[in-house]
């Protein structure tokens, strides 16, 4: 459990950043969130935010949509975030929730003329899908859409279809499921991208698909361009292409690189981890701790040196 939390303009004890059952958020899902990971370095007794920037840039941007007033900048919620993370006193990996919210105790739904409170906390977490291999299902639910509630930001009402996705999957013996768009395309997986490889490319649905815009996404098209000179392609995907993908993984803070070796009880490619998706899963994790300088400034360094 974490001891304190950033409630209120303040931080306190986590005992004390409680909500009211009348909590506009709690009645609406009228919020929205982050997860960021900070990633503990023993070579360097450090422990490094990963694109925590990126992170409260989207975060703006989910405010921006919600209609809710963000008072802090990007720069202070960096500050904010590091602050409570040394209050922990952290030497290990964590992962980072911060909340914004309709704060208003009234019934009424809306977005406008509503009070807007911040909060976060941050705890210690290890691996978020369980099992170091994934086997997929394509779900029987759709993904939201724009015009419906927008994927592209974090907001809290809209993980309702997320959990619809993920119960599904695990209660049908999957470890996650990928979920297509109302014109049958992949959208993603629950709470992660999607990626296939297809004649050695890399491709992955467009932001118009949607999709939450992925910083791990953003950072595996990257990576696999400038490091391993791996082609990549952003474009609508067909269900049956993941059917014959050589390989397939999912993207997230939380998930990191998943590889999907299995999606809809047929093997992806030779039914094991991928060439590409290790090279990369080997990569992404020596940048998170700060190990590839090329990269450095994507890690935030959380303890003063
Ligand atoms: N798609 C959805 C629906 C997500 O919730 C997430 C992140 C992603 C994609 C990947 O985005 P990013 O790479 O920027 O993290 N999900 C959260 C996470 O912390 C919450 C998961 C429960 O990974």
């Amino acid at each position: 459990m974490p001891k304190y939390a950033f409630f209120k303009g303040d931080f306190v004890p986590i005992e004390e950043a409680k909500v009211s059952i009348m909590t506009h958020a709690f009645n609406y899902g009228t919020g929205c969130f982050e997860g960021i990971r900070a990633y503990w370095s023993e070579e360097d007794e450090q422990l490094y935010l990963f694109r925590v920037i990126e992170h409260y840039q989207r975060f703006h941007n989910s405010c921006r949509i919600l209609l809710i007033d963000m008072p802090y900048s990007v720069e202070r919620l960096v500050e904010i975030t590091t602050e409570l993370l040394r209050r922990e006193g952290y030497r290990e990996d964590v992962y980072i929730r911060p909340l914004a919210y309709k704060a208003t105790e009234a019934i009424g739904v809306r977005l406008h003329d509503l009070e807007d409170e911040f909060a976060l906390f941050a705890l210690p977490f290890g691996k978020y899908i369980a099992v170091e291999e994934a086997r997929a299902c394509v779900s029987s639910w759709r993904r939201i859409d724009d015009p419906i509630i927008p994927a592209r930001a974090k907001v809290t009402g809209g993980y309702v279809n997320s959990a619809l996705i993920k119960t599904e999957a695990v209660k049908n013996g999957f470890d996650e499921a990928i979920v297509l768009n109302e014109d049958g395309h992949v959208s993603e997986g629950s709470g992660e991208n999607v990626f296939i490889v297809r004649d050695g490319k890399l491709i992955t649905p467009p932001v118009t698909a949607n999709i939450l815009e992925g910083i791990t996404r953003a950072t595996v098209l990257q990576i696999a361009e400038e490091e391993l000179g791996i082609e990549t392609v952003e474009r609508q995907i067909d269900r049956t292409e993941l059917y014959v993908a050589e390989e397939a993984f999912f993207t997230g803070t939380a998930a990191e690189i998943t590889p999907i070796v299995e999606i809809d009880h047929r093997p992806v490619g030779t039914g094991h981890t991928g060439p590409i998706t290790k090279r990369l899963q080997t990569l992404y994790s020596a940048i998170v701790r700060g190990k590839v300088e090329r990269y450095r400034e994507w890690c935030t360094p959380v303890y003063p040196k």
